[in-house]
């Protein structure tokens, strides 16, 4: 697009623009972030995990203390995040200290993280995900897994999915697995999925710094989970003119960074989920009476124009039962 074309739009559409300002203004601060969190990091992660609150009646931190593993997924934000990435941000209560969020990237990226305890699975809720936070939901798909061998590790078999508002939408795909391949000279991602499909990742906002670095000497990167249905769509009538809404009725429960919807705290600005809501891979519950793990997956698999990449960004988590009751 060139810039004449792009100024004309924004001058007809000042609320397209307002938006576009609003996601330019969010980036802003998350490279800030990211600048505040490198100068930061080696003071602070010394003692992130020591420092951690812990609930006085059990000795236990309500927020995770461990990631086990992160993989941020080919998005507008790779060259931002550092190879030696952890996902780190994902522990501990979020925002503290000037902590930021963890971007899980486009579809498939994901971090797999653990309580120091097990979370009961009581009537209600029992593990609140945070958000970003900011206004535009990023569904990710969260799984659980308890320590059924008490080795701290979340080894011990398949994952259990939290069975959302979409999981028998007819445009969800279960067992969905995309190979994405480093760009050739074109400077392009392009991809296959094990669906016959085929494409390249055509960015429209930082093109420039689109993703592969993070990615080492990798030729290709392979993610497997759940595709979900787009989130949004395009309302404009005008080829020339991109007026991206959230398609209504969806991820009305279930799912990470979902905002206003039916399980969102606004207090926390957290997702509520529900352990009873686990399911085994065939889709029955799994019944489970505690965990120790979670994983959240970015779950969409949609470039929206100029939103780029539909892209999970989580601060966190918590097991519900030990926060303060006055706090949500
Ligand atoms: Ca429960
Ligand atoms: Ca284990
Ligand atoms: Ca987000």
């Amino acid at each position: 697009m060139n810039a004449v074309m792009r100024k004309k739009r924004f001058s007809i559409f000042d609320f397209r623009f307002s938006i576009l300002s609003l996601r330019l203004s969010v980036d802003l601060i998350f490279k800030v972030a990211i600048i505040v969190a490198i100068l930061s990091f080696t003071s602070c992660s010394k003692n992130l995990v020591s420092d951690l609150p812990k609930n006085e009646k059990s000795g236990h931190s309500p927020y995770i203390t461990q990631v086990f593993d992160y993989q941020y997924g080919p998005g507008q934000h790779a060259t931002l995040i550092p190879l030696d990435e952890k996902g780190s941000n994902f522990i501990g209560e979020p925002w503290i200290g000037g902590k930021s969020f963890t971007s899980l990237g486009g579809w498939g990226g994901y971090v797999v993280a653990g309580f120091d305890h097990a979370v009961s699975n009581t009537n209600g809720p029992d593990i609140a995900i945070y958000t970003q936070p900011s206004v535009s939901s990023e569904p990710g798909v969260v799984f659980v897994m308890a320590d059924n061998n008490n080795d701290g590790l979340p080894n011990d078999g398949a994952w259990f999915e939290i069975k959302g508002s979409e999981y028998n939408h007819p445009e969800t795909i279960h067992n969905y697995q995309i190979t994405y391949y480093k760009p050739g000279p074109s400077g392009l991602v392009t991809w296959k999925d094990n669906q016959g499909k085929s494409g390249t990742l055509l960015p429209e906002f930082g093109a420039e710094s689109w993703w592969w670095t993070g990615y080492g000497d990798k030729t290709s990167v392979e993610f497997s989970g759940v595709k979900l249905p787009d989130a949004y769509f395009n309302s404009s009538k005008d080829p020339l003119i991109e007026l991206w809404l959230p398609r209504t009725g969806l991820f009305r429960y279930g799912y990470a960074e979902c905002y206003f919807n039916e399980d969102y705290n606004g207090l926390l600005k957290a997702n509520f989920l529900d352990i009873s809501s686990a399911v085994d891979a065939s889709g029955s519950p799994a019944n489970l009476t505690k965990i120790n793990f979670i994983k959240v997956q970015s779950g969409i698999f949609q470039i929206a124009g100029w939103l780029n990449e539909i892209s999970t960004e989580i601060s966190g988590a918590a097991d519900i039962h030990l926060l303060d009751k006055n706090s949500y």
